[in-house]
C-alpha cells in the first residue's frame, strides 16, 4: 500500500493553510499519498496526525522567527509566519517522537535544524562573502549551483556521484547544526545544502528544491523516491 505523507501547510496571518503544488505533485508521482496538514489548534489533533501519517514532509516557505534559536531578528531577516512556526514546531516534536521518516526542504530543512537546537544565518549576503547566488533569479526548474555530496552519507549512497546540480531559492542557511545532525552536501562557498541524522530513524534535510527538478533530473527524483520508500517500510 502506498504510504500516506503528511505535508505541512504554509499558514497565513489569517490562519489560512495552503501548499504549493510541486510539493504535492512530487510526493504523488514518486509513490506517496500526499495529505495536507493544515494549521490546527488542539494538541490531540496533532497526535492523531502523527498516528495517521506514515511520514512527514516539512516544505519550503517564509523565514523562521529567530527567537526560536535565541536571536533577535536582524535587518535583513525576511518575512515570518507565526502560525506556521507554531504548527511546524509542534508537529515536528510529535513526528520526531515516532520512528516515522521526516523530510525537510528549504525552510523545512532549517526548521528541522532549529527544532534540534541549531541556528541559522539570518541573511547569507549580509553575513557571508560568496559569489554564489543562493537566491537565483532564473526559473525554479533551472539549475543554479552544484552541491558537493559528502562521502559516506546516505545521499552519496543514493546518487553514487560526488556532485549533483541543485537550484537555490534561499537567503538563509544552517549555521550551527542541530543535535546529532551530520552534513551531507555543501556548496562551493561552504554553505550547508543537506544534512541527515545517522542511525535507524530516517531524517533528511535539503536546502534546495528537488520538487522543482524531479521530472527532469533522475538524481533529484531519487531524493523523493528514497523518502517515500522509507515511509512504506515503517
Ligand atoms: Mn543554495
Amino acid at each position: 500500500m502506498k504510504p500516506t505523507i503528511g505535508v505541512l501547510a504554509a499558514v497565513s496571518d489569517e490562519k489560512e493553510s495552503s501548499v504549493q503544488n510541486p510539493y504535492i505533485k512530487a510526493v504523488e508521482q514518486c509513490g506517496g499519498i500526499p495529505v495536507l496538514l493544515p494549521y490546527v489548534e488542539q494538541d490531540g489533533t496533532l497526535d492523531r496526525y502523527a498516528r495517521l501519517c506514515d511520514g512527514f514532509f516539512f516544505a519550503g516557505g517564509f523565514d523562521i522567527a529567530p527567537q526560536r534559536y535565541g536571536e533577535e531578528p536582524q535587518k535583513n531577516c525576511g518575512a515570518l509566519q507565526r502560525y506556521r512556526d507554531e504548527m511546524d514546531f509542534k508537529m515536528f516534536e510529535k513526528a520526531f517522537s515516532t520512528a516515522k521518516p521526516i523530510l525537510g526542504i528549504c525552510r523545512g530543512a532549517q526548521l528541522i535544524n532549529v527544532a534540534l537546537g541549531g541556528t541559522l544565518h539570518q541573511d547569507i549576503p549580509s553575513e557571508i562573502k560568496t559569489d554564489i547566488m543562493h537566491r537565483q533569479t532564473e526559473p525554479t526548474f533551472s539549475y543554479s549551483h552544484a552541491v558537493r555530496i559528502l562521502e559516506n552519507t546516505p545521499l552519496h549512497s543514493l546518487i553514487l556521484q560526488d556532485h549533483m546540480k541543485a537550484n537555490s531559492f534561499h537567503h538563509q542557511a544552517i549555521k550551527r547544526l542541530g543535535e546529532g545532525l551530520v552534513p551531507m552536501a555543501v556548496a562551493d562557498d561552504g554553505i550547508l545544502e543537506a544534512a541527515y541524522l545517522p542511525g535507524k530513524r530516517y531524517l533528511r534535510a535539503y536546502q534546495w528544491h528537488p520538487e522543482r527538478l524531479f521530472e527532469m533530473c533522475e538524481y533529484n527524483k531519487r531524493i523523493f523516491v528514497d523518502f517515500i520508500s522509507a515511509c512504506s517500510m515503517t
